[in-house]
Parts: C-alpha cells; sequence; structure tokens
C-alpha cells in the first residue's frame, strides 16, 4: 500500500490571502488557528506571511520574518507537528527554520535569487518546488503554455536537479505543479487529470487545490466566497491522490482527514 497521504494545513498571517486573508494577522488568533488544525490531524502546518494571490503585492522581507518567526516559535514551543515556511526568500526560510520550520515551501521553486538552491542545501530542510508561470502580481494576465503538462512537467524535473546540484538530498525533494499560478482553467484541468505524469519524475508530488478560483469556475451558482468551494475542493484532492499525489495543501484539515479516512478503507477493502 503506498505511504498515508500527508495533510498540509494552511495558516496565513497575511492580510490579503485569498481565502483567509486578515482572518489570522493576529499573534493570538494565528496560534488558535494552528492548534486547531493540529487538533483536526493536520501532518504539517504551513505558514505563510506573504500572499501568492493573483495580483498580490509583494511584502518586505523584514516584515515577513517579522509576521511568521514568532508564530512558528510558538507552534514549536508546544508541538512537534512539522512546521513549513511558504517563502520564497532565503533570508525568510534561514529565519523559519531556526525558529524550528523542517519545511521550505517555495512557489519560486529556488528562482527568487540566485543563492536560494544553496540556502536549501546548506538549512538541509525538504523543499517543495512548485511550478508558476511568471509572478503573482502579473501571472494570471495572460498564461500560455504549448502542452502545459509536458511544460510543467519538465521545469519540475530542471528545478529538482538544480536543487541537486546545489547539494540538496534527493529524498528532501517535493514537486508541485502550483494549480492556479499562472494557469488557466483548461491548463488546471490538464494538470489535474495527467498528474501522474508529473508523480512519474519520481519525487513526492504535494498538491494545492483548496477553495482554489478553478472551484467556482466550474460552478459558478455557488457564488465566488472561498469557502464556497470545500465540495469541489476534496473532489479534487481524491482525484489528485488516486494519481499519486503524496500530500494536500488545504484550508479544511478535518474534512480532508475524513475523506482520505473513507477513501483509505475503500482501498483497504478491494
Ligand atoms: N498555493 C497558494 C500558496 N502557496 N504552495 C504550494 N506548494 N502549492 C500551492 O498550490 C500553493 C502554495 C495559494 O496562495 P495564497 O494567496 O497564499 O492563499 P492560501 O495560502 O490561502 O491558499
Amino acid at each position: 500500500m503506498p505511504a498515508a497521504v500527508k495533510v498540509m494545513g494552511i495558516v496565513n498571517v497575511t492580510p490579503d490571502s485569498f481565502s483567509d486573508g486578515g482572518r489570522y494577522l493576529d499573534p493570538g488568533e494565528a496560534l488558535a488557528h494552528a492548534r486547531r488544525l493540529i487538533a483536526a490531524g493536520a501532518d504539517i502546518l504551513d505558514i505563510g506571511a506573504e500572499s501568492t494571490r493573483p495580483g498580490a503585492e509583494p511584502v518586505g522581507e523584514d516584515e515577513e520574518i517579522a509576521r511568521a518567526v514568532p508564530l512558528i516559535a510558538a507552534i514549536r514551543a508546544e508541538s512537534d507537528v512539522a512546521i513549513s515556511i511558504d517563502t520564497m526568500k532565503p533570508r525568510v526560510a534561514r529565519a523559519a527554520a531556526a525558529a524550528g520550520a523542517s519545511i521550505w515551501n517555495d512557489v519560486a521553486a529556488l528562482r527568487f535569487s540566485p543563492d536560494a538552491p544553496q540556502v536549501a542545501a546548506e538549512l538541509g530542510c525538504e523543499v517543495v518546488l512548485m511550478h508558476m508561470q511568471g509572478e503573482p502580481r502579473t501571472m494570471q494576465a495572460d498564461p500560455q503554455y504549448g502542452d502545459v503538462v509536458a511544460e510543467v512537467r519538465a521545469f519540475l524535473a530542471e528545478r529538482a536537479q538544480a536543487a541537486m546540484a546545489a547539494g540538496v538530498a534527493r529524498e528532501k525533494i517535493w514537486l508541485d505543479p502550483g494549480i492556479g499560478f499562472g494557469k488557466r482553467l483548461e491548463h488546471n484541468l490538464a494538470l489535474l487529470a495527467h498528474l501522474e505524469e508529473i508523480a512519474g519524475l519520481g519525487f513526492p508530488v504535494l498538491l494545492g487545490v483548496s477553495r482554489k478560483r478553478f472551484v467556482a469556475a466550474l460552478d459558478p451558482a455557488a457564488g465566488q466566497a472561498p469557502d464556497a468551494r470545500l465540495a469541489g475542493s476534496l473532489a479534487a484532492a481524491l482525484a489528485g491522490v488516486q494519481a499519486g499525489a503524496g500530500a494536500l495543501r488545504v484550508h479544511d484539515v478535518a474534512e480532508t482527514v475524513q475523506a482520505l479516512k473513507v477513501w483509505d478503507a475503500i482501498a483497504a477493502a478491494r
């Protein structure tokens, strides 16, 4: 049987993330939310202090560190849950690792600055390499691909090679197709429909579909509110698991854990 799928719960300490921006900017609120996600069964907590939603404005490094590091330290002081830092910036990753994070979740796949791959190697942490076309501020303006699956696959293979060339151990690398990052609906669907092509590269795959816009695009009647996208998010997540995803980045941890329990029980009964 394949290893159990890990659930990564999202904790955003940002004023502007697409689904929960502003809700957990207060440190006490963020810690309370982290505790709820741990209680709900999260294997990993993903701490994000800079929104990467389409159109988001960049945040300064010092501000990002000031938002994320005290929260990471507070979680680490009371729990041994795995902690990832969702950042593109090596200095933020370094500060987060010093405070107790063991995973660098990088939507820029170690391309933000030339020293990023070396820093990842030096930290010895796990690294998530995600595909994004363009950069958050402008990525949804006019995304273009010939063959999106082949291009994302080739990009991720190249970034994994770059990470390993800098000294990141092969077994520390995760790949992520970057659903919604410089992609139209048809691109997101092609990647979800052919996720086994990405899994076939031989690295574990992290998938982030939770509450994303493609769900609303497929069900306009549900309206645009991100928390009205749970059912569609679970459908996409389970399709991803079937195609080989090893971890799911989600807002709704309890619901995802339940879906996986049912999924696993059916698989075990086969
Ligand atoms: N999606 C977002 C952020 N970070 N990291 C990975 N590896 N994969 C993803 O799909 C992914 C990610 C979404 O952006 P954001 O605006 O920060 O919103 P939220 O964190 O609420 O999902």
